[in-house]
């Protein structure tokens, strides 16, 4: 009985002391196993006479009992520290500084269409948008461009081989103008005898055309009014009204050139007045000033009668004006880029340099209007 007694102390000390759940293994290995110590006391009883059996056997219950309960306490204290050391390395720190995530930016073609949206929102114009693969008719003849035009052979389409449902071969638009030509089909559908029309047509344009200044597809916004009584004096004051809005300055100064589209008549064809700082063209001034000229920026008309007359409406009753302006050329005005190529590279440090953060709204330091 003591010398059950003396075991159970030094296998409870040794198991008390052992410094891992490997180290605390080997010792029930070593009682309990198979080949253990106290397994093979337990293994004596079956050999003894029931009397002596009755007369050990509780001793030796009683040492297999502690020494399985000390194995069982031991290991869940080792579990216990070793689930606090894990629980001190892992620990998240939540007051580091998180890394900041890589993010994309809006691109200046994308920025510049928001721009623009703005300003002639503020001056009650719609956006109106339509397919880039278009039907002859929409594209051309609607715009008194007949088939033997030659107007036509200006534009370098890109053609499908598939026949037009309206004629013609299917295209990819060279302008943005058929949806000017669908919006005002639509409105006069819906209103036979017509009504007023402010619309932005924004959107790629192709050209089979590619140099340092040309791309086969660009962006174009166009725009249009139709209502009563409109005359070359809308044109002129909105689009003043809009580019003092777009380059954020009242120093612009237009002057009007007389010109030739198959839309418009009379075709008018808008410069503005700039000078050279740092090799940097600054809008400004008259083109007529010392130290300045006047650049080319967009093309614009009273809409041709025999466009009015093509959308259902009486010409004499209706009037308007339209026009149309390179979007990328007037990113790169406003924004200093010198490569319209780079635009369409997807080079993602051009990109970052030249784009915009999508967080920061609103897109203009002011809108129409602000300076007046
Ligand atoms: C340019 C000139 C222009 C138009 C586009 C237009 C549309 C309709 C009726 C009449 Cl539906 N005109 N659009 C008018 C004048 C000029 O674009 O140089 N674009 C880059």
């Amino acid at each position: 009985m003591s010398d059950h007694h003396e075991t159970a102390q030094q296998a409870q000390s040794r198991i008390d002391a052992a410094p891992d759940l490997a180290a605390l293994e080997a010792l029930r290995v070593e009682y309990l196993g198979k080949q253990g110590s106290v397994s093979a006391l337990l293994k004596t009883l079956g050999k003894m006479s029931p009397e002596e059996r009755h007369e050990k056997a509780p001793a030796i219950q009683a040492l297999r009992q502690s020494v399985a309960d000390a194995l069982a306490a031991r290991k869940d204290e080792l579990e216990a520290a070793e689930l606090e050391a894990r629980l001190a390395t892992e620990r998240l720190d939540l007051t580091l500084p998180a890394p900041d995530a890589q993010r994309g930016s809006v691109h200046p073609v994308s920025q510049v269409m928001d721009e623009l949206a703005e300003i002639f929102a503020d001056l009650g114009f719609a956006v109106a948008t339509g397919p880039e693969i278009e039907d002859d008719w929409y594209n051309f003849t609607a715009l008194n461009m007949p088939e033997s035009h030659p107007a036509r052979a200006m534009h370098d389409t890109f053609y499908f081989p598939d026949t037009a449902p309206k004629g013609g071969k299917m295209l990819l638009r060279t302008h943005t103008s058929p949806v000017q030509v669908r919006t005002m089909l639509d409105v006069v559908k819906n209103n036979p005898g017509g009504a007023p029309i402010r619309i932005i047509a924004p959107g790629r344009v192709y050209r089979s055309d590619s140099d340092a200044t040309h791309t086969p597809m660009f962006h174009q916004i166009e725009g249009l009014v139709i209502d009563r009584g409109i005359h070359l004096g809308h044109l002129k004051w909105t689009l003043e009204t809009f580019l003092k809005a777009f380059f954020e300055t009242d120093d612009i100064v237009l002057r009007l050139r007389p010109s030739y589209f198959p839309f418009t008549e009379p075709s008018v064809e808008v410069d503005v007045g700039f000078a050279i700082e740092n090799g940097k063209r600054i809008l400004g001034g008259s083109g007529d000033e010392p130290g300045h000229a006047w650049m080319e920026l967009l093309g614009s008309g009273m809409v041709n009668r025999r466009v009015i007359e093509m959308s259902g409406l009486d010409p004499d009753e209706w009037q308007g004006f339209a026009w149309g302006l390179g979007v990328d050329r007037l990113a790169m005005l406003k924004y200093g880029m010198d490569d319209l190529r780079a635009f369409f590279d997807g080079d993602t440090r051009w990109l970052s340099h030249y784009g915009f953060s999508p967080f920061d709204q609103p897109t203009l330091s002011a809108g129409v209007g602000a300076r007046s």
